[in-house]
């Protein structure tokens, strides 16, 4: 356990690895054994949104050969936000004590997820970051890395957040956090989905722990990422800032 936060933190349950997939063919199945050899009492979950490419197929296949592993099958693409909604709200009826957000494409590397786990030990949330010293990335180009970074300081500017890695997507919750800051009216999409997770963990004053990661760029599949989820983050990071700001300005003046 961290310091000062003895005593606060129960055991934490059984662990869902949340796997969002479109056209991931090509990955699916190294992912999925390198997390059940990495951390070999955790389960999966597989959400695809119906992909073209047979992933479906593929994780139900995966799903009879091993009863750890279960799949959520969505009607269509409809965004990396709607699938971890849909993940983390069977996790949480399923009654799992962690759950974990994972990208298929080998870039949240599985053999870090112990590190992740053990630090969830003294936090409700923990980020791998790859920001913090110790952190890096493989094979991302300088402009990529600009992005990034210059996206999370974007994010911790108008949202007034003190974290490094406020876009990434390896993370670990205790179910109490995602319980905690509710998860109804979640609108977010792409990176700002993962955004706006981390400014409701914060604001409703969890505690946050960052992870060093090393993240490895994809190899495999094609991208999903778009102009559209760089705008939709553009827009909505400053309207959160703005509305919370204000919110602040109101409260301050009642009290
Ligand atoms: N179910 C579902 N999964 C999605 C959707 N969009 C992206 N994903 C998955 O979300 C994860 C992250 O998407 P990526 O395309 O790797 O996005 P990224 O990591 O920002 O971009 P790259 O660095 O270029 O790989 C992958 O596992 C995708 O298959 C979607 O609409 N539905
Ligand atoms: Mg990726």
């Amino acid at each position: 356990m961290t310091d000062g936060v003895q005593g606060r933190y129960g055991p934490l349950g059984g662990i869902l690895v949340i796997i969002p997939t479109y056209n991931e063919a090509l990955n699916l199945e190294s992912i999925v054994s390198r997390v059940r050899t990495a951390v070999p009492a955790a389960d999966v979950l597989v959400v695809d949104d119906n992909s073209p490419d047979g992933t479906g197929k593929l994780a139900d296949e995966l799903s009879a050969g091993d009863g750890h592993v279960h799949v959520l099958h969505r009607a269509g693409k409809e965004g990396l936000g709607a699938a971890y909604l849909a993940g983390f709200g069977w996790g949480l009826e399923q009654g799992y004590g962690v759950l974990v957000e994972m990208d298929a494409d080998g870039s949240h590397r599985p053999e870090e997820l112990p590190r992740l786990l053990t630090a969830l030990k003294g936090a409700d949330l923990v980020l791998g970051s790859r920001w913090v010293p110790g952190g890096r990335v493989v094979n991302w180009p300088r402009s990529r890395e600009f992005i990034s970074r210059g996206g999370s300081a974007y994010s911790r500017i108008w949202l007034g957040l003190h974290l490094r890695d406020v876009t990434g997507g390896y993370r670990a919750f205790r179910r109490e956090t995602l319980e905690g800051i509710g998860l109804g009216n979640i609108a977010s999409q792409g990176y700002c989905f993962q955004v706006d997770l981390a400014r409701r963990v914060v604001e409703a004053g969890y505690h946050v722990v960052e992870v060093p990661i090393t993240f490895v760029e994809r190899e495999r599949g094609d991208s999903k990422m778009s102009k559209d989820i760089f705008a939709e983050a553009a827009w909505r990071v400053p309207a959160w800032g703005v509305r919370s700001r204000m919110g602040r300005i109101l409260g301050r003046r009642h009290t």
